[in-house]
């Protein structure tokens, strides 16, 4: 039993590392600190070491002094878990953290995962890792407090876009039940992570909406957002988050991609389908991983040159 000898390696650990993927999302991040928060419970020492600092849809975390973004230097652990996290390239410079450790855990639901750790739990029926996460904490024996459900309930609530995605099943509303019962505001959490959006992202919406170009009888759609309108936006990269869903919601549009510019030809695609097509298929094509529905990879060239290359690509799974 996998979760049987995860539970004995923790047991066996004084100092814990947990890592995120890179660009932490509410599922990683959500995941990440609930379980420093359990097991810190336990007695254990136990930090997350992000990539970036925390997107401020985030800051308002229980637990978020467990986080500390990752600069170049750690402290010593003797068990590192990588969280949410398909492939060892999603933990960027971490990766030293993760390989100074001879002995790693991987605890994840996306169907792309590598399996890259000593012993893995790669669960691709969980909606979000933080689903894996309460039945571990549960298992552990660690009783749930508010702080932890908030946690847990960030995670599942924005890997499943706020239980509208196909990967929301029962069991993710019996977990959630459970969370609810034990102090999560919802509706407080709801705003913050769904509602509430600072100005300078609204502005690049604008932008970015007024670029979306149509293609393949309707049911392809591009976003663009480069650099230069992140400049006129005065917008960051977190402000991107959720645009691609914009561009996929339009009536009559099966997959949608948003082509973000990295740097002068470098470009980062996340793709999201609508119903039948797998996204993940073609990210993985062009070194990138993801799920059916949701995908993400990185390419390089012009924005022009880049989506020929996508629209071909689509075409014949279209
Ligand atoms: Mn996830």
């Amino acid at each position: 039993m996998i979760e049987k000898k995860i539970i004995q390696a923790i047991e066996g650990a004084e100092r814990i590392a947990l890592l995120p993927h890179v660009f932490a999302d509410g599922d990683a991040l959500g995941s990440s600190i609930a379980l420093a928060l359990a097991l810190s419970k336990k007695g254990k020492y136990a930090r997350v070491y992000t990539e970036e600092e925390i997107p401020y849809t985030y800051d308002f975390l229980p637990g978020k002094e467990y986080v500390e973004a990752f600069i170049d230097q750690a402290e010593e652990f003797d068990l590192v878990l990588a969280l949410d996290t398909g492939d060892l390239a999603r933990l960027g410079k971490r990766i030293k953290i993760f390989e100074s450790n001879s002995f790693t855990i991987n605890i994840d639901h996306h169907t792309t995962n590598t399996e890259f750790a000593s012993i893995n739990l790669v669960k691709t029926s969980a909606a979000a890792t933080g689903e894996i996460i309460y039945q571990l904490t549960k298992r552990m024996g660690i009783s749930l407090d508010e702080r932890i459900a908030t946690c847990l309930y960030v995670a599942i609530a924005t890997d499943t876009g706020g239980f509208r995605y196909s990967n929301t099943t029962s069991l993710t509303h019996q977990i959630t039940a459970d969370l609810i019962n034990n102090g999560v505001d919802v509706s407080r959490i709801s705003q913050l992570v769904f509602e509430t959006v600072p100005y300078k992202k609204v502005r690049l919406m604008g932008l970015a909406i007024d670029n979306i170009e149509i293609t393949e009888g309707g049911k392809l759609a591009f976003i663009t957002v480069t650099n230069e309108m992140l400049k006129r936006a005065n917008a960051s990269e977190e402000d991107c988050d959720g645009l691609v869903n914009v561009a996929r919601n339009i009536e009559g549009v099966e997959v949608a991609a948003l082509i973000r510019q990295r740097s002068e030809d470098e470009f980062k695609i996340n793709f999201r389908s609508q119903n039948y097509v797998d996204v993940s298929v073609i990210a993985h094509r062009y070194s990138g991983g993801g799920h059916k529905k949701a995908a993400g990879c990185s390419m390089r060239g012009s924005v022009a040159q880049i989506k020929e290359i996508i629209k071909k690509d689509i075409r014949e799974v279209l």
